[in-house]
């Protein structure tokens, strides 16, 4: 570990460890998205084999209020993961021992706290090391047994998407002690979906495959004319059956417009957990669902290895799953509505505005165009947007377009250059629509 890991990064983690051995009762707070989920249970695991006691409780972000929640917190000493950078400073106000595993931007550095985030020591929390890894790195500090949990660290970097253009940073480090150790083994991306594919394929969302994805008889048709047998897994198939039925997609997808570059994506390297004996991305997607869907509980009971919430976790994640890719059959059918420099779709009765918006990005749009996903069915309207990074290329910058799109019709609107959201009054929705088109029409040309 001594020499790929920073040696501060060294220092702070075994302050932390000690810190957590000098209590009997540990409080952790973690965020509820994958990677805040894998966080928290690569934590209780730890926890839990050291002896000690501890809670969970897991925060849809950390704002003000759940910042009192924490400050009102009846604990000598608490963990924050996958959160707190943006706190640091009323933490350190604090007078329990605190430590904070994040990886988000850093605001400052700790003066009290006993803080670690791969940006203090020069390292891109974006890419290269996310809340899982860093609850990984504390817990084999804590003790070297602990490597397996390398496994539910992988869930959360799949969660946060960091290993979607190679890995890199302290993530790979993690890959070649997990490999080394038998844990984890890096397989061959394909564009056919993992796990049982009569199921996959009619789930996947990831491409959405047109014809395919949410049809009962186009994954049947597609099946046969790949010459292969139901009941067959990704595992089972055999190196021509892989290669026909990739093919197979892969004209479907250049039919429907998929760049090649968001096909290289999608065909990106898998990680199989070979205790869980499952896909990395799978395990996330799992708890992704249990944590959004307020049953945090059954995704950390999951990732710490208990069968029936691993099959309650599948089936509800299945089900959610179903839910998108009906959505997203609804939508291919009605289309886009497009606009001189925007495309534009509206929700209303699914809710899956922010999920459907990257799927129809990707699946069925004009990649010249970023996509706007609204739902109507509420007053504000809630919007999502997103774009490409070809767009980026061109001059599209969705942060400040919606922040002025939104402001100019009495809403408001922020967030990233590539994916943004906002949300307007309902009977200002298309006064702006035609605003969003003008001002990303004025960035376009004022870029070139
Ligand atoms: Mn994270």
């Amino acid at each position: 570990m001594e020499d790929k890991v920073p040696s501060k990064l060294l220092t702070t983690l075994s302050k932390a460890a000690d810190i957590v051995r000098g209590h009997d009762f540990i409080q952790v707070f973690s965020h509820y998205d994958a990677d805040g989920v894998s966080s928290a249970t690569i934590l209780a695991k730890t926890l839990l084999r050291a002896g000690k006691e501890f809670r969970v409780t897991l925060f849809t972000t950390l704002n003000d209020y759940n910042m009192d929640v924490i400050r009102n917190t009846k604990a000598d000493c608490i963990i924050i993961s996958d959160l707190g950078a943006s706190y640091i400073d009323q933490l350190d106000e604090m007078d329990c021992d605190i430590v904070v595993l994040d990886h988000h931007t850093i605001i400052s550095e700790a003066k009290r706290v006993c803080y670690a985030n791969p940006h203090l020591y020069g390292i891109d929390g974006m890419t290269s090391g996310c809340g899982a890894t860093m609850c990984l790195l504390f817990s084999v500090t804590m003790d070297e047994n602990n490597w397996d949990l390398v496994q539910i660290a992988f869930a959360g970097i799949a969660g946060d998407r960091q290993h979607i253009n190679g890995l890199s940073g302290l993530n790979t480090y993690l890959l070649e002690e997990g490999t080394k150790r038998g844990y984890i083994e890096r397989m061959q991306g394909s564009l056919i979906p993992a796990g049982d594919l009569q199921t996959e394929l009619f789930l996947v969302t990831d491409p959405y495959i047109r014809g395919v994805s949410g049809s009962v008889e186009g994954v049947a048709k597609l099946m046969s004319d790949a010459g292969i047998p139901n009941g067959k897994t990704f595992m089972d198939l055999t190196e021509e059956e892989r290669r026909r039925l990739s093919s197979l997609i892969a004209i479907k997808l250049t039919e429907q417009g998929v760049q090649l570059s968001s096909m290289n994506e999608i065909a990106r390297d898998r990680y199989y957990l070979t205790g869980m004996k499952m896909d990395a991305e799978y395990l996330s997607a799992i708890l992704n669902n249990c944590g959004r869907s307020g049953i945090g509980g059954i995704g950390i009971a999951a990732g710490m290895g208990d069968e029936r919430c691993i099959n309650e976790g599948a089936k509800q994640n299945q089900e959610s799953a179903k839910l998108v890719v009906e959505s997203m059959v609804d939508l291919d059918r009605r289309g886009l509505t497009q606009m001189e420099h925007i495309q534009w779709f509206d929700s209303t009765d699914s809710g899956f505005t922010g999920m459907l918006c990257g799927i129809a990005m990707q699946s069925i749009g004009d990649h010249s165009k970023p996509t706007i996903g609204m739902n109507k069915s509420n007053d504000p309207v809630n919007l999502s947007s997103r774009g490409m990074w070809c767009q980026l290329d061109r001059g599209v910058d969705l942060a400040k377009a919606m922040r002025e799109a939104c402001a100019s019709v009495g809403g408001q609107g922020g967030g990233h250059k590539i994916a943004a959201g906002g949300s307007v009054p309902l009977d200002r929705v298309d006064e702006f629509l035609q605003n969003l088109d003008r001002i990303i029409g004025e960035q376009i040309s004022s870029a070139m």
